[in-house]
């Protein structure tokens, strides 16, 4: 149970500070250590210590003294258009540790739509830091209140202490705010968590579980081959709650700084070094709803164009231009599809951006290599690194240096790192001239040599050789721990906070093998605030430019993201390693980018680090062919792991991306409705699903991680341990058929089952699914012509439903485009054709394939015409219809009897 500690001990002199003594409260511990402080230490900083020896949830040994410090009041409560403006006061002294409270504090809570409540915390004399809306957007406040709302919320009366509370209609309190303290760089606030609650998200993290474990979950963008549960690549302090029956709402904090997120048995608390406290809570109640309405705030995902969802072969240490072409040759001999071929640094002139090896990867070599990639409707796309060398007589340096362009040190000069090329600046996105400055460098590469598809941005936490800067190319990065913090507080410091995030684990320095955090941005804004949007302002400026030279959707990865990313890129997990736990691992981490907003998403197929090997490599090929991102890519160095080099891996692959490619119609129809402004009767926002989306109010679904939907129609039980002679699937209720026999393998479903392991992966369809699919080619272009097809999975009441979105795949604006929607009633197949119309060639309607048809019909109809060509399988009970050359544009119906 949890005890409420209010400071009654009000009687205490105001310059004691921490109003209780109680070191043995239940509440949540808030964090006063650092790294190897001892009892000494400590208790010198007036904190409490409790050694938690072994220690699985991670409390802390140093922690601060129960009761709200410092002790915020209620001063003034104010109705607002939208809510209340509640002014906050203390009279707190200042803190040893973290220096003056901010004093007073406005809270205001604002009611912005049905199911979305805004609560900012902020100082109201002195501007702090908040994220640019131009960046990762925020709506502003709309006129007038929604008439009704899914939430209440409950804050004390005048001259009481400050807590807020938030309720579902009915009363499940989803969010209990206390321990509210707000100093200029240390602000932090717990919510209570009942035993219901079961959390998601809090990224970038590599994580072996999908409901996060409680622990301290760091957010500081950072390089590092992927190390489990540490700070990684991208920040989203963002989470999900779902709670029995199936209600979920969700949790942003909209906020750039470095931050611990720590998740206990019964309390979730923020520990953030900087800005505001600006939250955004999403009611939901289904979990695909709470991700439509954080995408509503963050910003819609791009809408790809549709070659980006074919196959991507990629690695680092292609050695020259004929190793690129042999290997879309061996893809074109082995028959395994491949739409696009990239290129890895490997490519540069001393790993210089913009540039082109002039001997490995020669211009009158590559120019036709790329040319023939075109020309067999094939796409090719190359890596870019922040990094530019510091070198006169490079242009892009050169340019930089003119147009002013880089981040400055905290002198007022370009900052120089290390990175692949040696010493180099680093673009400043906040720059108003930064955007034209790199599409200007994009252009030239085209210019000067042949044109890219998309572009591939690595590096961008930003990641540095040195620590903060270096001058020569003799210095290196070494981990270093982060100062210890000034005790008593000495005022801002960008380079040692006074509470040291949990950066990589162990509290390493903020600078540690990325750019100094008094490095200053356009605007004098210190990177100390922005580290983390970095890649995100270098995604919009490389769509930007991408988008403006082509004109034509492109496709950019970028390997940092934050909330909004997904608007301009999509996104891959980054440096994983070539074993059974990362092809685990790997599905919690696209699951939990398809709540980030970035629903394209992939992991390096076959593992990047460490050489692969046959098994592995098949099951990741057949796992990874339903990855929205789906590319295979590898390390210089290690074995070579394309699919084609093992004959094995080669028949799984073809059968794995035969079955992508023939569903790229029902992938290509999930993006689109993850971008497009929501239909209120169809709440979906993301492409692949945990089984908790669709199945919330079964909370068997919970935890499973190693099963996801693609959809709401197809569930996935990929093959995740070595030489496995079974698996064990949980298929949730509803009427299941097996995808390769179209036998039904459950009417009720609910149940586990153990399947014995062939070689194909496991793929069910959803009774009540209606999936529109191609024919599968050697590349995306080739399959889009190919005639269209319906499978349609029949549920326990002979109904089912689906939908397609069709244009050109390309266009910039999509105003030539078709919706269709697909139900089945009793025995009629109906499409209904909404949209302003496609202009474009659209294959017709060849076949379409019923399942759960529970006797022989003895005549089939298209639009009330006989149909003679079609065949009933008793044996599996499906319909067979075929020849029908149905027009896709035009409603149609389709009976049987
Ligand atoms: O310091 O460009 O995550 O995918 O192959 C390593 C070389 C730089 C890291 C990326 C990886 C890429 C590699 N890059």
């Amino acid at each position: 149970m949890m005890i409420f500690v209010v400071a009654v001990v009000l009687c205490l002199s105001p310059q004691v500070w921490g109003l209780s003594d109680d070191c043995q409260s239940s509440l949540q511990k808030l964090d006063c250590g650092y790294v190897g402080i001892n009892q000494t230490q400590c208790e010198a900083k007036n904190c409490c210590w409790v050694p938690v020896d072994p220690n699985p949830n991670n409390v802390p040994w140093c922690f601060h003294k129960t009761g709200p410090i410092p002790h915020y009041t209620v001063d003034d409560i104010e109705k607002t258009a939208l809510g209340v403006k509640i002014t906050l006061k203390t009279n707190a002294s200042d803190s040893p540790t973290y220096g003056t409270p901010v004093n007073p504090l406005v809270v205001e809570i604002s009611e912005q739509t049905e199911s979305r409540l805004h609560i900012k915390i902020y100082d109201p004399n002195n501007k702090r830091w908040e994220i640019p809306t131009s960046f990762s957007p925020a709506p502003s406040d709309p006129s007038t209140s929604p008439s009704s709302t899914l939430y209440t919320y409950k804050y004390p009366d005048k001259g009481s202490d400050f807590s807020f509370s938030i309720m579902r209609d009915g009363g499940d309190v989803l969010f209990d705010a206390s321990n509210l303290q707000f100093f200029d760089q240390y602000l932090t606030l717990s919510t209570k968590l009942p035993a219901s609650s079961n959390v998601y998200g809090i990224g970038e993290h590599v994580t072996p579980y999908l409901k996060l474990q409680p622990r301290t979950y760091t957010l500081w963008n950072f390089d590092t081959a992927t190390p489990e549960l540490l700070n990684l690549y991208g920040s989203h302090p963002f989470y999900l709650d779902l709670r029995p029956p199936g209600n979920a709402h969700g949790v942003y904090l909209r906020n750039s700084n470095g931050m611990d997120v720590v998740l206990a048995d019964d309390s979730l608390t923020y520990n953030v070094i900087g800005g505001v406290l600006d939250f955004y809570f999403f009611l939901g109640p289904k979990p695909e709803a709470v991700i439509q309405q954080y995408q509503e705030v963050i910003g819609r995902p791009h809408m790809p164009p549709y070659w980006a969802l074919g196959f991507h072969q990629c690695r680092y240490g292609y050695k020259n231009v004929e190793e690129l072409e042999a290997v879309v040759a061996g893809y074109k001999s082995s028959q395994i599809p491949l739409d696009t071929m990239w290129s890895d640094i490997d490519y540069m002139d001393q790993y210089k951006d913009f540039t082109l090896d002039p001997d490995n990867y020669a211009l009158d070599k590559m120019k036709p290599f790329v040319d023939s990639l075109h020309q067999n409707g094939q796409q090719y796309v190359h890596i870019i690194d922040p990094g530019i060398k510091a070198q006169q007589g490079y242009d892009p340096y050169d340019k930089g240096i003119q147009m002013d362009v880089f981040i400055k040190d905290s002198k007022g000069k370009p900052l120089t790192g290390k990175v692949w090329p040696g010493i180099t600046t680093f673009p400043d996105f906040f720059h108003p001239k930064a955007n034209q400055y790199w599409e200007n460098n994009i252009q030239s590469f085209r210019t000067n040599y042949f044109p890219v598809d998309g572009l591939w941005i690595d590096m961008n936490e930003i990641s540095n050789f040195c620590n903060g800067e270096c001058s020569s190319e003799d210095d290196s990065a070494t981990i270093q721990q982060a100062p210890k913090p000034t005790i008593p507080y000495n005022g801002f410091d960008p380079n040692s906070p006074p509470y040291q995030i949990d950066n990589q684990g162990n509290r390493v320095a903020l600078n540690v093998k990325t750019i100094s955090t008094d490095a200053v941005h356009y605007g004098g804004v210190l990177e100390y605030n922005t580290h983390n949007l970095f890649g995100l302002t270098e995604s919009i400026a490389t769509n930007l430019a991408l988008e403006d030279i082509r004109k034509a959707r492109s496709l950019v990865i970028s390997r940092s993201t934050f909330p909004g990313s997904g608007s301009h890129a999509g996104h891959w997990t980054g440096d994983n390693h070539a074993d059974w736990e990362n092809i685990y691992t790997s599905i919690p981490d696209v699951l939990n980018f398809q709540m980030f907003g970035i629903p394209l998403i992939g992991a390096d197929i076959c593992g990047f680090a460490g050489s692969t090997n046959e098994e592995l490599c098949g099951r990741w090929m057949q796992l990874g062919a339903f990855y929205p991102f789906s590319r295979n890519h590898n390390a210089i160095g290690d074995d070579p792991q394309e699919p084609y080099r093992w004959s094995s891996v080669a028949n799984k692959s073809r059968v794995a991306l035969g079955i992508r490619y023939s569903i790229l119609p029902y992938y290509y129809t999930l993006f689109y409705k993850a971008h497009r402004d929501p239909d209120p009767k169809d709440p979906a926002a993301v492409v692949l699903r945990p089984l908790f989306f669709d199945f919330s109010d079964d909370s068997n679904t919970y935890e499973i991680d190693k099963q996801f939907m693609v959809g709401g129609s197809l569930l996935i039980s990929p093959i995740l341990k070595q030489g496995a002679s079974t698996i064990q699937i949980y298929i949730p209720s509803g009427v299941w058929y097996d995808w390769y026999s179209w036998q039904v393998v459950t009417d009720e479903g609910k149940m586990s089952k153990s399947l014995s392991v062939g070689d194909d992966i496991p793929i069910h369809i959803r009774g009540g699914s209606i999936i529109p699919m191609h024919q599968p080619a050697m590349t995306t272009a080739a399959s889009r012509k190919t005639p269209f097809s319906l499978l349609v999975a029949l549920d326990s009441s002979g109904s089912a439903t689906g939908d397609l979105f069709c244009d050109d795949g390309n266009s910039l604006d999509m105003k030539s485009y078709l919706f269709v929607d697909y139900s089945v009633d009793g025995k009629e197949l109906k499409a209904t054709v909404s949209g302003p119309g496609y202009s474009g060639s659209l294959s017709s309607l060849d076949a379409v394939n019923i399942l759960g048809v529970g006797t022989k019909p003895n005549s089939v109809m298209l639009n009330g015409q006989a149909v003679s060509s079609f065949t009933y399988d008793d044996s599996n009970k499906s319909l067979k219809i075929t020849s029908l050359n149905a027009d896709m544009s035009k409603d149609f119906t389709i009976k049987w009897m």
